[in-house]
C-alpha cells in the first residue's frame, strides 16, 4: 500500500500525481516545472482560472486540475510550507499538505496516488523530519478511509529516497 520509489514523478503511472506548487499556483522551478514542462499547457490553463477565482492556494491547501499530457488523470497542486527553523507551524502545514491532497484525491475517485519529497527542495525543510510527518500523515489518513490502493513516495534524490527506506523499514 505504502510504496518507495527513486525516480521522476512525471513518468509514475497513478491516477493522481501531486505538485509541490507555490501559492500563485503558477509554476516555478523543481518539481513544479518539471509537471508543467511534461504536461503541457492545459495545467497551468487551469491553476490560473483557479487562482483567478480564488486567488491562490495558501500553504497547506490543495487543488486539482488535469494532467494533460501526463500519465495520470489528475495533478493535484499543493503548497508546502517554507522552513524558517520550525517555530512558524511548518510541521503542521506539511502535514495538512499531505492530508488535504489525500482527500482531494479520494473525492475525486483516485485509488493511487503518487507524492514527491513537499517543501524538501527549494522550501528547504529539513528531509528526514519532513518524511518522519509525510509518512505519518500518510499512515493516519488510512487509519480512516480505506479507498486507497496504493500511495507513492516517489524520492527524486537519492538522500531522500535512503531516508523514507530506512523510515518505512523500521517501522515495520
Ligand atoms: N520528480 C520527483 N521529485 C522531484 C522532481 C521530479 N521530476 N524534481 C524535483 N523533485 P522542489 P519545494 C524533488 O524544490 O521544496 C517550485 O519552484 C526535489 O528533489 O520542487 O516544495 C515551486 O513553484 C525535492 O526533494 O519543491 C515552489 O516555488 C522535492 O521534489 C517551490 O519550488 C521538492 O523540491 C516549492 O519548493
Amino acid at each position: 500500500m505504502l510504496k518507495v520509489v527513486l525516480g521522476d514523478i512525471t513518468r509514475t503511472k497513478a491516477d493522481v500525481i501531486v505538485n509541490a506548487a507555490n501559492s500563485t499556483l503558477l509554476g516555478g522551478g523543481g518539481v513544479d516545472g518539471a509537471i508543467h514542462m511534461a504536461g503541457g499547457p492545459a495545467i497551468l490553463e487551469e491553476c490560473r482560472k483557479i487562482s483567478e477565482s480564488q486567488g491562490g492556494c495558501p500553504p497547506g491547501e490543495a487543488v486539482i486540475t488535469t494532467a494533460g499530457r501526463l500519465p495520470a488523470k489528475y495533478v493535484i497542486h499543493t503548497v508546502g510550507p517554507v522552513w524558517h527553523g520550525g517555530m512558524r507551524n511548518e510541521d503542521q502545514l506539511l502535514a495538512s499538505a499531505y492530508s488535504n491532497s489525500l482527500k482531494l484525491a479520494v473525492k475525486n475517485g483516485a485509488r493511487t496516488i503518487a507524492f514527491p519529497n513537499i517543501s524538501t527542495g527549494v522550501y528547504g525543510f529539513p528531509k528526514g523530519r519532513a518524511a518522519k510527518i509525510a509518512i505519518t500523515a500518510v499512515k493516519e489518513f488510512l487509519k480512516t478511509d480505506k479507498s486507497l490502493d496504493e500511495i507513492i513516495f516517489v524520492c527524486f534524490d537519492r538522500e531522500n529516497h535512503e531516508i523514507y527506506e530506512r523510515e518505512l523499514k523500521s517501522e515495520n
